[in-house]
């Protein structure tokens, strides 16, 4: 993580400034009345056609004097700091304001993934302060999928179950994000209305080197078939990883093979246009 995130080196340090993680805070705290928070998309790619199906809106910290920061920079302090709420119920809103400002350019994305944190889930009226975006920006739920941390479904607790089922009643996708990796059961998949499995990373990663990460890839599409799911690889950076995905029957990849997540202005353009066919996978 230091690699991306430099200042979490500094942190934790006895060595270093005590103060910087209280100054990471504030500046956090104040991050989204500035308009420092932006969002960035990735493209989601049908196997069988080869095209865009739709695209990531990933959240990024425009940091006045460190840059663009990622995630894995800021969301556990979000998290540990009470900001996760308003954070992501920013990233929500601001993503269901892109596609209504897409529409309005006839820019086609059929699909918005929005990632949600096990906090909002948890959150009173949480399911219809989502409905009323979705309204007043006019999208279609049906268009939207809630990207959710495989973490609510192996904790399974009454209140976000009940979030989740709301979700679902008002139209919204429900997709179990990093499947995997929190050693889940596949049988506590049938407590919640779920359309997807976000396959986590790390066994796409070691698709080459590892039998097991391909054995837990090729079981878990497996299983999604029975239960009538729609599956999706993240991570994928190889033309190996695609092709074996593709193989074993796997619905949907995103990843870095396909581009990084862009500013909306680079990927309308580069991506998403309906210009965008087969050939543009390389
Ligand atoms: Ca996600």
């Amino acid at each position: 993580m230091t690699s991306i995130c430099p200042t979490w080196s500094h942190l934790d340090s006895p060595a270093g400034l005590p103060d910087r993680r209280s100054l990471l805070e504030s500046d956090l705290r104040r991050a989204i009345g500035r308009g420092e928070l932006v969002l960035h998309y990735q493209p989601i790619v049908r196997l069988d056609s080869r095209r865009v199906s739709g695209a990531e809106a990933l959240i990024r910290w425009d940091h006045p004097h460190l840059g663009i920061l990622p995630p894995a920079c800021f969301l556990g302090l979000a998290e540990e700091t009470g900001t996760i709420v308003p954070l992501t119920t920013w990233a929500v809103r601001e993503a269901f304001a892109q596609v209504a400002r897409w529409d309005e350019q006839d820019v086609a994305i059929a699909r918005m993934a929005v990632n949600l944190s096990a906090h909002q889930l948890r959150e009173p009226d949480f399911a219809r302060t989502i409905g009323r975006i979705a309204e007043d920006k006019r999208i279609d739920p049906r268009r939207i999928e809630l990207d959710v941390p495989e973490s609510v479904l192996v904790a399974g607790d009454r209140r976000s179950l009940d979030t989740l089922h709301d979700l679902k009643a008002r139209g919204f996708g429900i997709a179990i994000d990093d499947f995997g990796i929190a050693y889940s059961s596949f049988s506590s998949l049938q407590r919640l209305p779920v359309d997807r499995l976000k396959i986590d990373r790390a066994f796409v990663r070691d698709l080459g080197s590892s039998e097991q990460s391909a054995a837990i890839v090729e079981l878990i599409i497996s299983i999604a078939r029975r239960l009538g799911l729609c599956v999706t690889a993240e991570g994928v950076e190889t033309a190996e990883q695609l092709e074996f995905l593709a193989a074993h029957g796997c619905d949907e990849i995103q990843g870095y093979y396909l581009g990084e997540p862009e500013p909306p202005a680079v990927i309308e353009h580069t991506v998403i246009r309906p210009a965008y066919a087969a050939s543009s996978v390389r």
